[in-house]
């Protein structure tokens, strides 16, 4: 670990899509990123679903076959947070804003998806919640209550409560040290957890990402890098 620590203080990590970049996944705000070629108003919204849920579906659909590629594997970066919990004295919680499943095949236990999860479906008419990697539609009936129209993709959209929130909120009130992994800092809450973890956790804070991002100056450490390079060389 690059912050030598005496202690074996809880630690909480946060990623986001640049974690993902090197396994074949696309970022949102780079250049070649998903909101390039799609508004977020048109499919990541409940309002979209509810307009044109076939442009919604179409574009999880594509998204669930990307991360469903024999060639989409986790990297070092997913395996050195892996080891990082399996290794570390404290606790340490992963939460990610990522909606693949590139940490739990890594072997992260301790984990949150605060966005949901793209392999995972639910059913606005019952309480359905269920693993899926088949393409979606309205057609299909509820596997639970066989209704139609009501299946969609159990992903957190703008507007909408991230999960485990208050899991989340009581884990950056009693860190130790912070992490923050490929995120570009523009979408909250997960945006403000550095400054929670550092007010109410008196944490360390440590941005690791590609290039500074919109919070770096709250962050007392930094190391600018590909995730895969700079992430397994300060977590061991
Ligand atoms: C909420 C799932 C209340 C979907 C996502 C006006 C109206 C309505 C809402 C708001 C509003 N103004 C503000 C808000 C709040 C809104 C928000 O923040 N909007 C932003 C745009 C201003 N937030 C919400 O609506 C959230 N809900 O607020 O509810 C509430 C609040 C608190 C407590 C309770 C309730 C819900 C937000 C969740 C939306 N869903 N994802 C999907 O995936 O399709 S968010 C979306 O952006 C992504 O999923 C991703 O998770 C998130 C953040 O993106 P990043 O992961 O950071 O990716 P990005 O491309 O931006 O950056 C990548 C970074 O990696 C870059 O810095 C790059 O340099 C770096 N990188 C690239 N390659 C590498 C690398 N780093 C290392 N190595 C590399 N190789």
């Amino acid at each position: 670990m690059d912050i030598l620590r005496a202690d074996a203080a809880p630690i909480v990590v946060l990623t986001g899509a640049g974690i993902s970049k090197e396994s074949g996944l696309h970022t949102f705000r780079d250049p070649d990123g998903i909101w390039a070629r799609y508004d977020i108003s048109e499919v990541a919204t409940p309002e979209a679903f509810i307009n044109n849920p076939d442009l919604v579906h179409h574009f999880y659909n594509d998204r669930r076959a990307g991360v469903l590629d024999p060639a989409v594997q986790p990297n070092a970066a997913h395996l050195a947070l892996a080891r990082l919990e399996a290794e570390w004295p404290g606790d340490v919680l992963l939460v990610t804003q990522n909606i693949d499943d590139l940490h739990n095949r890594a072997g992260s236990k301790n984990l949150i998806h605060m966005h949901g999860e793209l392999l995972k479906i639910r059913c606005n008419h019952c309480d359905l919640l269920t693993n899926w990697s088949e393409p979606l539609d309205q057609g299909i009936p509820c596997p639970s209550c066989a209704k139609q129209g009501g299946l969609r993709p159990h992903v957190v959209w703008f507007g909408e409560m991230p999960l485990e929130m208050e899991r989340i909120y009581t884990a950056l009130a009693n860190c130790g040290l912070f992490i923050s992994i490929g995120t570009s800092g523009n979408v909250y809450p997960a945006a403000g957890f550095v400054q929670m973890a550092r007010e109410e956790g008196g944490a360390e804070t440590v941005e690791l990402n590609l290039e500074p991002s919109n919070g770096a100056t709250s962050f007392e450490y930094s190391r600018y890098g590909a995730a895969s390079e700079i992430v397994p060389s300060f977590v061991s």
